[in-house]
């Protein structure tokens, strides 16, 4: 809170006061003669009442009369009108032409005069009174002040720090004394505008008491910010709610609620403080009211229409929200104190970033409702675009598209949703097309400190909550203190995100009683906050009081509330007590349900199709739209697809056609496929083009894939917002809602995976070992070094592969089902493909898959046009599978035992290799094997290769850096698999690749053999062929590159 009086005091005394509330002020202004120095011939600026307290309201009146005579007023209109015609100063105005007959509640004008003044009454035909303008103007602006800035003085704080902020100046003086009112005013009636609903019924009231009103509404225990919104409509909405008297007034019945909601929230804590004293929970103490809140959030929200909410929330107060928001059975939580083993697999998570699920009818409103709280990591505000991914998945799989029964809650903290920028990526999702949620209600629980850092070092805004500005989200701050309020917040939240489906924040300001955990000293670092935190009672504690004064309950009533909950806290615990193991499945946030039921998790279906299925998707795809005559698309594009019309007719596949291909099947079997990411829809190398626009008509496009089969499922193909964090995240989120979905995220290029590093390593590498959720998210990385430079090259395999789970120490046994078991057992899937074919079969094997991996696959740049990276029909129809090793095909196979070399590679590099391999005339003599699939590594696959080559030196030829690409996951491997075949072969050194390349990647000159062959039981060994290592991803010089390459091809063909 303190910030925002800062602003406040500093606007204050640079003059910005000055220049806002220029109408408060008792002294004369200068004419506003510069507001219309620019303005066509206009005598207004000569107007006397157009001093420069009005003027600027006055300004804003004519612009809008400049742009539309009948956006204001007639009275404005007449007037302007008249001075622009000339009119002398004085006689511009003219009352308003169809003044109807004074209804009950209106006011005449000529009953405002004041009594003294000695100003000249009004009378039809004279001009107006100025007096009578100025002050009503001077109203309107009092009253649009409050509306903007009366949170700044609102009692927002249950601690009341903020005077200490402030240096003891009371900011509220700051407009009192600035009125250009004296007392004598007080008591003169006021018409009031439009913008205010202070008045309910009444048309006008006098100046006191519309003070009153104001002050009641805007400075209180709520402070709206919401004056910057830009719609009418929605500010008026807001207005409407929040100013008339009396309107956060409850009824004893809804009282009595919240007071049992607060005993059990306050309860929760109290009872795990009792039992595990020394443990962290990150309790809600201070913020109890956070429960209720919650609660009042989702009662009205399902009362108008809502039936599952999905919720993201940072660790405190979590426990407590599963307990008494989403009612998870209390002995379930406090088997997570036990230190119990669990009963299935994974590794596990602690307790307070566990998920949940759960279906129950909510007993206020007595609808059903299904609640989700997201498993996170303890990284802030990381689960936000999960959360909203997932809503949207749901939205779209109930065909909510309005998001009516489909909603989300984000809770945060006040330091992380000021500090985190993911916050802000998020944001910006809520208003998209394709990633909107139609409306998200935040919460934060702002207890006014993060960890051990006081606000004023947190943030340099006003408040935690100035990033949901630039969404035009209401924001309602509320003191934790004032319950009903509170409530009254939440009530309004809820309804906007019902009317207006747009996001909205309400700010919770309280107070954290504890340390940072239960453990943690908070005098350290706030003594003073501290000692204030000491001598407050809880909320419970004052609100009971204040329900007991009111004779709403008794003090018996407020003991046995508390003493049931106590009992049923004690009943679970002794319960808990009984369990002996706990299960990760009891955690899950999104349970599959018949999905994994009847299938043999060994079982994968097949992944090539029928040519007709071929040929029909890929004609569709190559076509203009139907109604091509009226569709007029760009030249370009009519001759890529042409060209991709002759590849059909010629059976063969590029990659952009294998792509469509295999999302084409797959829409075709009733799998829904989602693409998204930065430029997707025409492929940041032009080569995709699932949307076609129409050249002359805005907004008219066509996506062929969309428009396959009547049947189909549906295709959504998605240029993101320009975010990783965000984007990837809610893709994650839409990923884990149904197994029969295969969502992909595309990355511009592989090097900014690392801004969404949290997502990749939080949710998608660890995700199934901590929560038991799985996901087949394909992430799609553009990597090659094609000599862009040191960005734009890596995608950073090597980071993907070191955190592939599986040990390289150990290879599994041979089996038949090898390879659906190796992926079963797997944290994710790393691929590098260098055919068509391949790319086409691995993505539809994520959906033929009896489970979900996330499939990590670099992307090809150059070989999107490479002549030679094309694949035949032959290569996808039935009976055809995902090859993870691409054995040697050539002349080098025919005749095996005459390889001298085995280059084993993987992606894009093959090409660079066929060609030097060809122009060396080497065919014969080196073997090229492709790994398709990297991680899962293909043991079987590869130990057939080694052996079908026993006279071969083995090398492992990568375009990337030695300390970057496959190198240091696939040498360990080979070592293993190598040391369990050990042969009885001559050795030379030359054919180890030699201590100068092993060590620097570059070749050296052939040496005579000093040793001589031997015939020791020696493992084969696997050298490097590659760059060297380097502390860049790629050289920023092209000669540099050139030589590199050059270097690498060259050591490819010694032998
Ligand atoms: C991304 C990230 N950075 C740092 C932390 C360490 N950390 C845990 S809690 C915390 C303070 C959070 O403050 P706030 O958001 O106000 O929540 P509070 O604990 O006050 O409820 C910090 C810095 C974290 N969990 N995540
Ligand atoms: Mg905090």
């Amino acid at each position: 809170m303190h910030r925002a009086r800062i602003a406040l005091q500093a606007s204050t005394r640079t003059g910005n006061t000055e220049r806002f509330a220029s109408w408060l002020l008792n002294k004369p202004q200068a004419a506003a003669a510069t507001v219309y120095a620019n303005r066509p011939k206009s005598s207004t600026a000569a107007e006397p009442f157009l001093n420069g307290s009005s003027s600027a309201y006055v300004e804003t009146m004519y612009n809008n009369w400049l742009s539309d005579p009948n956006s204001v007023h007639a009275s404005w209109d007449a007037f302007f009108r008249n001075a622009t015609n000339g009119a002398q100063p004085g006689v511009a105005y003219t009352p308003p032409p169809n003044l109807a007959p004074y209804s009950k509640n209106e006011v005449p004008l000529t009953s405002l005069v004041p009594a003294s003044g000695g100003m000249p009454s009004i009378s039809a035909g004279s001009p107006i009174n100025e007096k009578i303008i100025d002050d009503h103007l001077a109203v309107q602006a009092i009253i649009r002040s409050y509306q903007i800035r009366g949170h700044h003085i609102a009692k927002l704080d249950p601690l009341d720090i903020a005077n200490l902020d402030l240096g003891g100046k009371n900011p509220r003086k700051v407009i009192h004394s600035s009125y250009r009112f004296d007392e004598a005013d007080m008591d003169r009636v006021f018409k009031l505008p439009s913008t205010t609903f202070i008045g309910e019924k009444e048309k006008a009231l006098p100046l006191r008491e519309i003070l009153n009103r104001l002050e009641q509404a805007y400075c209180n225990n709520i402070g709206i910010e919401f004056m910057f919104i830009n719609s009418l409509e929605q500010c008026n909405w807001i207005r409407q709610r929040m100013e008339p008297p009396n309107v956060t007034k409850m009824s004893n019945d809804q009282k009595r609620l919240i007071l049992a909601r607060l005993t059990r929230s306050t309860g929760f804590e109290n009872f795990l403080a009792k039992k595990w004293s020394s443990e962290k929970r990150f309790g809600l103490e201070g913020c109890e009211i956070l429960i209720p809140a919650m609660k009042q959030v989702i009662d009205t929200s399902t009362r108008l229409g809502v039936e599952s909410i999905i919720m993201g929330m940072p660790h405190r107060g979590r426990l407590n929200v599963l307990a008494n928001v989403c009612r998870k059975p209390l002995h379930q939580l406090f088997t997570q104190f036990a230190g119990l083993e669990a009963e299935d697999d994974g590794s596990g998570d602690v307790k307070y970033h566990l998920g949940t699920y759960i279906e129950r009818l909510n007993r206020v409103t007595n609808k059903n409702i299904r609640l989700a709280v997201c498993a996170n990591p303890s990284h802030l505000e990381a689960v936000d675009p999960v959360v909203q991914g997932k809503t949207r998945a749901e939205q779209f799989y109930r065909g909510d598209n309005e998001g009516k029964k489909v909603m989300s809650i984000l809770l945060h903290g006040d330091a992380a949703f000021a500090g985190q920028g993911v916050v802000f990526e998020t944001m910006h999702l809520s208003d998209l097309p394709a990633y909107t949620t139609h409306g998200t209600v935040h919460i934060v629980a702002n207890n006014q400190i993060g960890f051990t850092t006081d606000p004023r070092h947190s943030r340099s805004s006003a408040y935690c909550t100035d990033v949901a500005r630039v969404v035009n989200a209401p924001i309602f701050h509320v003191n934790s203190d004032n319950p009903e309020a509170v409530m009254h917040v939440c009530n309004v939240a809820a309804e906007w995100r019902a009317t207006f489906h747009k996001d909205v924040v309400i700010d919770i300001v309280s107070y954290r009683r504890n340390g940072h955990n239960e453990v943690d000293e908070p005098m350290f670092t706030q003594p003073l906050m501290y000692q204030k935190i000491r001598k407050t009672k809880p909320v419970l504690e004052k609100y009971a009081d204040q329900l007991i004064t009111e004779g709403v309950v008794t003090a018996e009533e407020v003991k046995d509330v508390k003493d049931k909950y106590e009992k049923i806290c004690e009943d679970a615990y002794n319960q808990a007590k009984q369990e002996t193991h706990i299960k990760y499945k009891d955690w899950l946030d999104s349970p599959w349900s018949g999905f994994f039921e009847g299938k043999d998790p060994l079982k994968m279906s097949t992944t090539g199709v029928v040519e007709e299925t071929l040929v029909h998707i890929g004609k569709r795809f190559s076509s203009p739209p139907p109604n091509a005559a009226e569709f007029e698309i760009h030249k370009g594009l009519l001759r890529i697809l042409k060209a991709r019309m002759e590849m059909v007719e010629n059976r063969t596949v590029d990659w952009a056609l294998a792509e469509a291909m295999a999302f084409g099947s797959l829409l075709k079997e009733g799998i829904h496929v989602r693409l998204s990411g930065e430029d997707v829809e025409r492929g940041t190398f032009s080569h995709r083009h699932h949307v076609l626009h129409h050249q002359k008509v805005d907004k008219a496009t066509y996506c062929p894939l969309a428009h396959l089969y009547p049947d189909q499922a549906p295709y959504t193909v998605c240029n993101s917002s320009l975010s990783e964090y965000g984007v990837l995240g809610f893709e994650v989120g839409y990923s884990v809602t149904n197994p029969n979905a295969l969502v992909l995220w595309e990355a511009q290029f592989g090097d900014f995976n690392n801004v969404a590093q949290c997502i990749i390593d939080q949710f998608i590498s660890s995700g199934q070992a901590k929560w038991v959720r799985q996901s087949g998210i394909v992430l799609l990385q553009p990597h090659g070094m094609e000599g862009m430079g040191p960005e734009h090259s890596s995608a950073r395999l090597e980071r993907f592969l070191q955190m592939s789970a599986d040990d390289p120490d150990y290879m599994p046994p041979e089996s038949p089902d090898y390879e659906v078991r190796q992926l079963h057992d797997c944290n994710w899937i790393v691929a590098n493909c260098s055919s068509p074919a391949s790319l086409f079969h691995i993505l539809r094997r994520q959906i033929a898959l009896p489970f979900r991996k996330p499939l990590i696959l670099m992307t090809p740049k150059s070989l999107l046009r490479h002549p030679e990276c094309k694949s035949t029909f032959d290569d996808m129809v039935e009976g055809t599978t995902f090859r993870r090793l691409i054995p040697e095909e050539g002349p080098a196979a025919q005749n095996p035992s005459n390889v001298r070399k085995v280059a084993f590679c993987s992606g894009r590099v093959y090409y660079d290799l066929l060609k030097q391999r060809r122009e060396k005339n080497l065919e014969k003599d080196i073997a090229i094997v492709r790994l398709e699939q990297i991680s899962p590594f293909p043991y079987d696959q590869i130990k057939a290769e080694i052996a079908k080559y026993p006279n071969a030196q083995l090398v492992w030829s990568q375009e990337e850096h030695k300390n970057m690409g496959s190198w240091s996951y696939i040498e360990p491997r080979f070592r293993t698999l190598l040391q369990n075949q050990k042969h009885i072969r001559p050795m030379s050194r030359s054919q180890t690749g030699g201590w100068f390349s092993q060590l620097f990647g570059k070749a050296e000159a052939p040496q005579s053999d000093q040793t001589g062959p031997h015939t020791e039981a020696v493992p084969r060994t696997i050298s490097y062929n590659g760059r060297a290592t380097a502390a860049s991803p790629a050289t920023g010089s092209k000669a540099a590159h050139n030589k590199e390459l050059r270097n690498l091809l060259e050591e490819f063909c010694v032998l």
